[in-house]
C-alpha cells in the first residue's frame, strides 16, 4: 500500500468518529486509509476502528506506534522511523525491541519501514521523538541519506497539524530519485492537496476529517 495511492486519509484510533463521517470517508474516492496516531493508541481502539473500516472495501494499513496495539487483519503495516532525531530510540530502538518480542510472528512482505522527517516543531510527534529542526541547507543531506544511502521505499515529510512549506517539498522532490514521497500536514482544501500533490507521490489528510467531512472529501486528488 501507498505506492499506488495518490491520496490517503489517516484515521486516529484515539479520536471519536461518527458513523456518518466514517462512512463518507471510507466510501469516498480516496485510495486508502492509514490507522495511526501519536497518543493513547490501544489494542482496543485499533481493533474497534479496524472492524468499523473493514465493512468497506477501501484498503487499510496500520502505522505501528504502540507495540502493544498491533492487531492482525490489516492489508499492510508501516513502521515509522524518525530520521531527524539524535535519540536512536525513535529511529530504530523501539523497533528492535519489538522485533525481539514479535519478530518470529512477522511476515516481512506485509511490513514497510516509513522514514519520517518531522518538519513542524510544534507537533506532538516532533516533541515525543525529540526531533531536531532541519534547515533548508541541511534538508538535501537528509533526503540523500534516506533516498540514496538507506534506499528506503518511502520518505514521509511530516507537518502534522500545520500546512507545510512548498519550498521544502521542492527540495525534497529535487533530491529524491527512488523513494516514494509522502506528504502529510494541514491539508484542508483541494488547492492545498493539489499544491503538495505536485511534489509528493502520496498526500495524507488527517485532522480535517474530524473538523469537516465535506472539506476532507474535497482534498481527494487523483
Ligand atoms: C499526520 O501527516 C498526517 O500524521 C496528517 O496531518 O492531521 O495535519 O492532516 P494532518
Amino acid at each position: 500500500m501507498l505506492k499506488n495511492c495518490k491520496h490517503v486519509f489517516k484515521l486516529d484510533p484515539a479520536k471519536e468518529i461518527s458513523e456518518e463521517t466514517l462512512t463518507g470517508i471510507c466510501e469516498s474516492q480516496t485510495d486508502g486509509i492509514i490507522v495511526g496516531g501519536t497518543d493513547n493508541i490501544t489494542e482496543d481502539n485499533v481493533l474497534n476502528l479496524l472492524s468499523r473500516v473493514r465493512r468497506f472495501s477501501v484498503p487499510v494499513a496500520l502505522e505501528i506506534t504502540a507495540t502493544d496495539a498491533v492487531v492482525p487483519g490489516f492489508d499492510h503495516y508501516f513502521v515509522p522511523a524518525v530520521f531527524n532525531t539524535e535519540n536512536i530510540k525513535w529511529q530504530h530502538g523501539i523497533l528492535l525491541r519489538a522485533l525481539e518480542e514479535f519478530g518470529h510472528l512477522l511476515d516481512y512482505s506485509q511490513v514497510s519501514l516509513l522514514p519520517y522527517l518531522i518538519m513542524n516543531p510544534e507537533c506532538k510527534a516532533f516533541k515525543k521523538a525529540e526531533a531536531k529542526e532541519i534547515t533548508l541547507e541541511m534538508l538535501p543531506h537528509y533526503v540523500n541519506m534516506i533516498d540514496k544511502l538507506y534506499q528506503t521505499p518511502f520518505i514521509y515529510i511530516e507537518y502534522s497539524g500545520t500546512y507545510g512549506d512548498p519550498q521544502v517539498m521542492q527540495i525534497v522532490r529535487d533530491n529524491t530519485q527512488t523513494s516514494h514521497i509522502v506528504y502529510g500536514g494541514g491539508i484542508s482544501s483541494r488547492a492545498q492537496a493539489e499544491e503538495m500533490g505536485q511534489y509528493a507521490d502520496t498526500i495524507v489528510a488527517g485532522n480535517i476529517i474530524y473538523e469537516s467531512k465535506k472539506q476532507a472529501i474535497r482534498t481527494i486528488i487523483k
